[in-house]
């Protein structure tokens, strides 16, 4: 790996980089530009390892991974670049003698914001992981012009302003012209005997679209692996353009462009609408066929001129569902462009593909309507038209007469392409991401599946990458685990396991305090600055940071905050711990409860934080725009973590295992990881609460649950839910009742009010247990301890061995 020898290279470089890239004296340079110049001094470094890396799969002709998802949430690169070329000392000192601050320059990078919460963030962490395990291992995803929204409060409102986080230019990504694929929209496609017995199909009358990739890449940790995350912008050809401009029209031409470039225009258009719905599909579409194109092609050129071994050499992945076109796209591909006949492109498919399931909630299965893909992928249609009617001939054959199995696994059904459906048949293995989520898919949601293909469902439990969470975002930790057990957890974060000696080792106790302090006071300083808020670090930091969503429960979150407003106003002599509430996270632009508490939680931080009865006891605080580098602040602040979803509704969760890593008790219900952090930790290091997820299926099945004869019996709750309606919360200005209405004409879908005394409780064990404050220490210990099999090389390593069968590959 290529290294800058010391500061004085550094500064002699960055000298002369930003001399010809900005014509200027560096002392005239603006931060944006410092920062900018530093990007490409790592490029710089890394360029000559990428050729390698590449050079070195083909050589050694190695089994790939191409790892599809509609998102890739990457946080800034430029400090996760410097400490993988374990550079990072060298440039800060350097900077310094050039009168800069490194600190002050790495927020000049935006957040690329190609991604909406835990699965886009799993990615970024899945292609950390590969890289830093020598793992041959690409992402495969869409240039987005524009990421998900940015969020601000205004008035205690969400509201969402365009995040165009490419303005500045991405000094990341390189633009591959010669890589462009065409990817085909619409006209016709009917099948046509050969004239040698079999049916071929003719395809016509598309519109073709350019798909150019922008390449970033993915920089191994301390190794000279650096592998791939393939970005897709959709342009138009100006062959075509003339095209349309030839039948004279102008304005058509112009239509014509705006058209193309709207495929990569936006993450997930409003799907609100019909038009906003087929510019998804149309997204899912390009990415799939712009990547396997990209693949096949390189297999061929590269690996081998025979197909048939296509499978030895490629593994494709799919993040849930919206890659899932992936299957009918190679089924075209090896029948149209290869002639191979139907059941050998099958075999070859599902030889490749692999399909991770990352929700259950009927809402959120993908499908299609067929009238529509039909038109938008009509030779797609036809594949998987005929995969439909071979599959339910096999079903039926099996359980005939009996529908209702047929209606369980049809891919088209009721006028819908049903995605799910569609992965789990074209896929040798499907795996969930938590054992209780991957148990839940095996026994209820794709039940009909598992009995037809046992041996296909897996489970991975979900990683996050402790070089990002832990190395990168608290560097005090890192050192002082460092210092107690040596550095080898870096590179092997299950050694930090070795920690647990330390859990009752005073001094190591006494400085991990110290190591929480100093984080809370960055916090606190953060917010100080944006928000002009005093917050107290000596009170508990309890944090909730996660899309807003009603089965997360965030509700629940600030309903016991208002309970606990009103005892202290009835009682002001109420002994208890400090507490500091924070939430973040953003709501759907089209999800009314979702959006309507969080404008119940700015209204009860507004009441509260404006109450000087209350101060030095509670504080509230809503966060804006919350994204991976306002999580990077978060995590390592946090005594608290909630993780208090419904139980059975959030199939992992990630943020969970980034806040016990840095030290934080888990107070959460049965749900997702939280089960496995409570198996790693035991009842003594987290705070379980609440229904666990087969009560809660009892009450779906069975019924049993009258959230008004909670209202009836429980006079906390009736009186929380009459202010949440009678004008008192924001003199008057604010009515909830949308979320009076999910409580109760809508009987309580998620439990809120079920929970609500359960939650209240293990509220007030976390504040007996924080008053004792050794064995506070000893619980934040012992999670730091555990967390190494929440590393997401851990999970990487799991998918690589058992799903994969991809090996690391050693440089020569
Ligand atoms: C999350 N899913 C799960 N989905 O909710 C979370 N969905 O429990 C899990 O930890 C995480 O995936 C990683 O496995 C999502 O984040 C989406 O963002 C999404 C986006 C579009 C459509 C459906």
């Amino acid at each position: 790996m290529k290294k800058w020898k010391d500061k004085e290279e550094f500064k002699k470089i960055f000298i002369r980089k930003s001399h010809v890239a900005w014509e200027k004296d560096v002392r005239d340079l603006i931060p944006n530009e410092v920062y900018q110049t530093v990007a490409f001094m790592i490029r710089d470094l890394i360029s000559e390892d990428w050729i390698k890396t590449n050079k070195m799969y083909v050589e050694k002709k190695v089994k790939q991974v191409y790892y599809f998802s509609i998102e890739f949430l990457l946080g800034r690169l430029l400090q996760s670049n410097l400490i993988s070329v374990d550079m990072e000392t060298v440039c800060r000192e350097g900077l310094h003698d050039l009168g800069w601050d490194l600190d002050a320059i790495i927020p000049e990078e935006r957040d690329p914001g190609l991604g909406n919460g835990g699965l886009g963030r799993l990615a970024a962490c899945f292609a950390d992981s590969l890289a830093a395990l020598r793992l041959p291992g690409h992402g495969c995803s869409i240039r987005y012009q524009y990421g998900l929204f940015n969020q601000r409060i205004v008035d205690g409102q969400q509201v969402e302003l365009p995040d165009n986080w490419l303005v500045d230019g991405y000094p990341w990504e390189v633009k591959k012209v010669d890589k462009a694929v065409n990817v085909c929209f619409s006209g016709n496609a009917y099948m046509r005997p050969d004239g040698e017995g079999n049916l071929e199909c003719v395809y016509e009358n598309y519109h073709s679209v350019r798909a150019v990739p922008y390449d970033v890449p993915m920089v191994g940790y301390h190794n000279d692996t650096v592998n791939t995350l393939r970005l897709w912008r959709a342009e138009y050809t100006r062959e075509d353009v003339y095209r349309v401009l030839a039948k004279g029209n102008r304005h058509e031409a112009f239509r014509y462009k705006d058209n193309v470039q709207l495929i990569s225009r936006f993450l997930y258009p409003e799907d609100s609408t019909e038009e906003g719905r087929r510019l998804r599909l149309m997204q899912e579409y390009f990415m799939v066929s712009a990547g396997v194109q990209s693949i096949v092609r390189h297999f061929k050129q590269k690996i081998s001129p025979n197909i048939k071994v296509f499978g030895h050499y490629v593994a494709i992945h799919i993040n849930d569902t919206h890659p899932a076109l992936v299957i009918p796209e190679l089924m075209r591909i090896f029948m149209d462009e290869e002639g191979l006949p139907w059941e050998t492109a099958w075999d070859i498919t599902t030889e490749v593909v692999a399909y991770t399931n990352h929700t259950i909630l009927p809402e959120a299965m993908e499908r299609w309507s067929i009238p529509l893909f039909k038109e938008l992928l009509p030779r797609i249609y036809l594949v998987i038209e005929e995969l439909n009617k071979r599959w339910l001939q096999q079903v039926r054959n099996k359980n005939p007469g009996d529908e209702a199995k047929a209606r369980e696994v049809a891919i088209l059904w009721d006028n819908q392409v049903h995605m799910a459906h569609l992965a789990v048949l074209g896929s040798h293995s499907i795996n969930g991401v938590a054992e209780i989520h991957s148990q839940i898919l095996k026994e209820s949601t794709l039940h009909a599946f598992y009995s037809c293909f046992p041996e296909r469902f897996n489970n991975k439990t979900n990683g996050v990458s402790h070089r990002r969470w832990l190395i990168q975002s608290n560097p005090q930790l890192a050192q002082l685990i460092d210092s107690a057990i040596g550095n080898t957890w870096r590179k092997h974060p299950e050694h930090m396991i070795h920690l647990s000696a330390y859990a009752a080792d005073t001094a190591f106790l006494e400085q991990l305090d110290q190591v929480k302090r100093i984080r809370k006071n960055i916090l606190a300083s953060y917010i100080k600055a944006e928000y002009d808020q005093q917050i107290d670090t000596d009170s508990v930091f309890d944090i909730q940071i996660k899309r807003f969503h009603l089965y997360k429960r965030q509700l629940l979150n600030i309903l016991h905050i208002l309970n606990l407003y009103y005892a202290l106003k009835e009682n002001p002599n109420m002994d208890i711990v400090p507490r500091t509430y924070l939430f973040g996270g953003k709501a759907a632009a089209g999800y009314g409860e979702a959006k309507m508490t969080i404008k119940l939680i700015n209204v009860v931080s507004k009441m509260i934080n404006g109450d000087h009865c209350l101060e030095g006891k509670l504080k509230v605080l809503f966060l804006e725009n919350y994204n991976v580098s306002l999580a990077q602040l978060l995590f390592p602040a946090a005594d608290v973590s909630e993780q208090i979803s419904t139980a059975g509704k959030e199939a992992s969760g990630t943020g969970n295992m980034k806040f016990m890593m840095n030290g934080a008790i888990t107070l959460g219900t049965m749900d997702g990881a939280n089960v496995e952090i409570h198996h790693e930790v035991g009842d003594d290091n987290c705070v379980i609460f609440g229904l666990r997820a087969d009560e809660v299926m009892k009450y779906y099945v069975h019924g049993g649950y009258s959230s008004w004869d909670l209202y009836r019996t429980n006079e906390h709750i009736r009186m929380l839910l009459t202010h949440l309606v009678d004008g008192s919360l924001g003199n008057g200005n604010y009515a909830f009742q949308m979320l009076y209405d999910s409580l109760l004409d809508r009987n309580d879908e998620y439990f809120v009010l079920k929970d609500f005394d359960s939650y209240c409780e293990a509220q007030k064990n976390i504040g007996c247990r924080y008053q004792n404050h050794y064995k506070w220490l000893q619980s934040s210990a012992v999670n730091i301890a555990h967390s190494g099999f929440f590393s997401s090389d851990r999970t990487i390593r799991q998918y690589a061995r058992d799903i994969w069968h991809i090996k690391p590959v050693e440089s020569t």
